[in-house]
């Protein structure tokens, strides 16, 4: 505890890839490395001697830690040779704070099959998929002979100016710059089936009228030197981050849930940086930002959302099973220096 933004960084990160017989009766492309691919993304700076450099200095700690070079797993300018007209990407956002705005290099729309935890309903087209730290999303890319394809990330379009002046470090400090991701090259290509089922696997449709109770939790920054300290009270916040006022505390439980519940958990965000907030224990749908609906590749079972900036995030959940009245679960920002400096909180399920 504490140490989760070194641990990844050298290395402590990776993917389970999990299927059933549903998500197998859909056929889509599942040969591992030929045309089902994982692809874990990761930024890191390097000291002169190759080795990795974890400043905790305080933009790292308060924007998070960035790099200004792309791994993907583990791979500095990485490239694949695809051989099939449609592979699959299963992509994990494995940085400790960047958020990727992924996209094609040829104006070719993503086609996004699943989320964090599961396949969408059906299959959505987006230009762009925000992914923030820790969460996941299925790709299915088209793909022609000979044609090599990048997949980028772009601009961040809500979360672009990290602090303001002075907190820039410039480079790739913050989300405002565009640059591949990994190129996808290809030969010949075996020709593949394009279709797609229009329905992929049936979610639970949990509605707020079913919810027991709505939660709230804000999470909270001590925004030192920026004439922001207000924004955190000071009578409870005892760290430089926490939720509801309150630093992650291995002594306290900060909820009980009632074992069969179900219930609204409202993430509110009042920084100037966008969080990534991940909840153990279950997976949720997201039921709303700002009051608007979440996008296509928000609409499946998930355990991790991005919050932007001054906005409220309303996810909806059933608390079905594993209960246990001492060992909790944790809920925490995904940016690894907020959960290590605190931004992180308790529940049992009972
Ligand atoms: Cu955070």
């Amino acid at each position: 505890m504490g140490r989760t933004g070194e641990q990844v960084l050298r290395g402590l990160a990776g993917l389970f890839l999990i299927e059933d017989e549903e998500s197998l009766s859909f056929h889509l492309p599942s040969q591992y490395g030929v045309d089902d691919i994982p692809l874990v993304i990761q930024d890191r700076r390097f000291n002169r001697d190759g080795s990795f450099d974890y400043m905790s200095a305080m933009p790292d700690i308060m924007m998070g830690y960035k790099g200004n070079v792309i791994l993907v797993n583990g791979t500095v300018d990485p490239h694949v040779v695809l051989r099939r007209q449609r592979t699959r990407l299963r992509i994990l956002n494995g940085s400790n704070s960047r958020i990727y705005t992924l996209g094609r290099d040829d104006g070719t729309q993503l086609l996004v099959i699943g989320s964090d935890c599961s396949l969408l309903e059906r299959p959505a087209r987006q230009r762009r998929v925000r992914l923030g730290p820790g969460e996941r999303v299925e790709l299915l890319v088209d793909l022609q002979s000979n044609r090599a394809v990048q997949l980028m990330s772009y601009p961040d379009p809500v979360n672009a100016g990290g602090m303001g002046p002075g907190m820039m470090m410039g480079g790739m400090a913050g989300n405002t710059e565009t640059f591949p991701i990994i190129e996808l090259r290809t030969m010949e290509l075996e020709t593949a089936n394009l279709t797609l089922p229009e329905r992929l696997i049936e979610l639970p449709n949990w509605t707020p009228g079913q919810a027991a109770r709505t939660r709230t939790f804000t999470l909270n920054m001590a925004m030192m030197g920026m004439g922001m300290g207000g924004m955190m009270d000071r009578r409870t916040m005892d760290g430089l981050m926490g939720i509801n006022g309150y630093s992650m505390s291995k002594s306290r439980i900060n909820e009980e849930v009632p074992l069969g519940s179900i219930e609204i958990w409202e993430i509110r965000n009042a920084t100037p940086l966008a969080h990534s907030f991940h909840i153990h224990d279950i997976q949720f749908r997201v039921l709303d930002r700002d009051g608007n609906p979440p996008l296509p590749n928000e609409r499946g079972l998930k355990d991790t959302v991005l919050v932007d900036p001054r906005s409220a995030v309303r996810v909806i959940t059933e608390f079905a099973d594993f209960a246990d009245p001492t060992h909790p679960y944790m809920y925490h920002c995904h940016i690894l220096e907020h959960e290590d400096a605190g931004m992180m909180g308790q529940f049992v399920v009972v």
